[in-house]
């Protein structure tokens, strides 16, 4: 137990070294912490972020300053005054700090509007809430509808605000609302009508637990957790660090009791126990030879597993996964690296999985390794998309990603689900996640 209470000493300590910003844990002195800001935590990646979007000229900025009662953004009666978006950090009581950010109008012509539809579009994808402004005076808009679709892409929640209802509003705009079953608000930024409702209504809908954790949710009191430490020959130590700290930490927060061994003192480790651990951790390398030694009973995942949920959806990537199967030689593949500094996980993008799927599908694909932070524009007719775990970026970085995948309607799995399906251990390492499993025998995957 000693040794625990010290761990837990050593967390704060660690969690004041530890730098957010990349993610990396770094053995920066104090006195290096006191001369530098690096360890200041952006809050913008801590911050639910609300887009207010729609056509130009309907009242997104006015919204905006109504929100937050103040003049921040320009308002004008000339369409286009928003050219670049917006934000504004705010305390959104009582729910507390959210980001605003107002956007350009989406319906201009020509190759600036264009790119200024498609830099809406990058912030549709990392907003957690959505706000779209319409004119009550008008019916639906062709663009409006094109928003809609892509906001239904990405799962991302929203709200329909029907401005300017002074002027009477549209009943054809009504009744194409009903058919698209979007509910909205109906406010006027200039009588200011409607928006103390909308707000509490906007507070309502943001999603909760926006920063998710790795293993609390899965464990309870009292059980036992085993985690073997994965071999670090290659892997720099501090990139896992982290990682481990923050498993240690939850199952310790959680009154767990987490026992830590080597993959070769896993077998003394069981043996030394009465009962077998409620759940075991370990690394992707040695899943397969684990999951042989160890009784099926017990719970089994990997930590790129938790890492994964933690950063995104198992969902997604299990139907993404899913299309594993219908590929044919010579189908466009992209392997999408968000962590391009590791010389490791290059070599995992551009051998391992290339050769362990070829192996397994027996075809020979076109793999098409990315590093871009957006995908590049010439990439049509992708089968699918794989995508790292993106260990040294922040949960927004990887969702941001991703949604770029769901908005160009491409399936997308990521390395550790795909490596565990390949080497049989689906749907073992899902075991401790209902709704993923719940997805897994949803969609009726074949045995492997
Ligand atoms: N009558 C009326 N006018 C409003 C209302 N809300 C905004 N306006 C006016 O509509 C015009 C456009 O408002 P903005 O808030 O700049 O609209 P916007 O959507 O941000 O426009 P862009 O930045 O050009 O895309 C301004 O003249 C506002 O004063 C409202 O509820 N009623
Ligand atoms: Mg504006």
């Amino acid at each position: 137990m000693n040794f625990f209470i010290a761990l837990n000493l050593c967390w704060n300590v660690f969690c004041q070294l530890f730098d957010r910003e990349n993610n990396f844990l770094c053995l920066k002195s104090l006195s290096q912490m006191e001369n530098t800001d690096n360890n200041i935590i952006p809050l913008k990646d801590f911050r639910p972020q609300i887009s207010i979007v729609g056509r130009r000229n309907v009242g997104k900025s006015s919204l905006l300053n109504k929100l937050i009662n103040q003049e921040y953004s320009k308002v004008s009666e000339s369409p286009g005054t928003t050219i670049l978006p917006v934000e504004k950090e705010y305390e959104l009581l009582p729910l507390g700090p959210v980001l605003l950010v107002d956007t350009a109008g989406i319906e201009e012509e020509g190759e600036l509007g264009e790119k200024r539809i498609s830099q809406t579009i990058k912030i549709l994808s990392q907003s957690d809430l959505v706000v779209v402004v319409l004119d009550a005076r008008d019916r639906l808009h062709p663009k409006e509808i094109e928003l809609f679709a892509n906001i239904d892409k990405l799962d991302v929640g929203c709200i329909v605000a029907v401005n300017k209802i002074e002027f009477g509003t549209n009943q054809r705009l009504l009744s194409e609302l009903k058919e698209l079953r979007i509910t909205h608000f109906e406010i006027s930024c200039k009588e200011n009508v409607g928006i103390e409702d909308l707000k509490r209504k906007i507070i309502r809908s943001l999603p909760q637990n926006h920063n998710q954790v790795l293993l609390k949710d899965i464990i309870s009191q009292g059980d036992t957790v085993v985690f073997v430490i994965p071999e670090t020959r290659q892997i720099p130590t501090y990139k896992l660090l982290k990682n481990q700290i923050q498993l240690i930490s939850e199952a310790f927060e959680q009154e767990s009791i987490i026992i830590l061994c080597r993959e070769d003192e896993l077998k003394a480790t069981l043996s030394n126990l009465k009962n077998y651990p409620e759940l075991i951790i370990t690394d992707s390398d040695n899943i397969k030879k684990i999951s042989n030694e160890v009784p099926e009973k017990v719970k089994l995942t990997t930590l790129s597993l938790l890492m994964s949920r933690n950063k995104s959806d198992l969902k997604l990537f299990l139907r993404g996964l899913k299309k594993l199967d219908q590929l044919q030689n010579g189908d466009k593949v992209i392997i999408s690296e968000l962590c391009s500094r590791h010389p490791i996980e290059d070599e995992i993008a551009s051998v391992k999985i290339p050769s362990l799927i070829e192996h397994y599908l027996n075809k020979k694909l076109n793999f098409i390794k990315v590093s871009e932070e957006y995908f590049p524009e010439y990439l049509t007719d992708v089968k699918l998309i794989i995508q790292c775990i993106g260990c040294s970026k922040s949960r927004n970085e990887v969702r941001y990603k991703l949604n770029e995948a769901k908005l160009l309607d491409i399936p997308v799995v990521n390395y550790s689900l795909l490596i565990s399906y390949l080497k049989g251990t689906m749907p073992r390492v899902i075991s401790p996640f209902k709704e993923a499993l719940l997805e897994w025998e949803r969609l009726k995957f074949s045995s492997v």
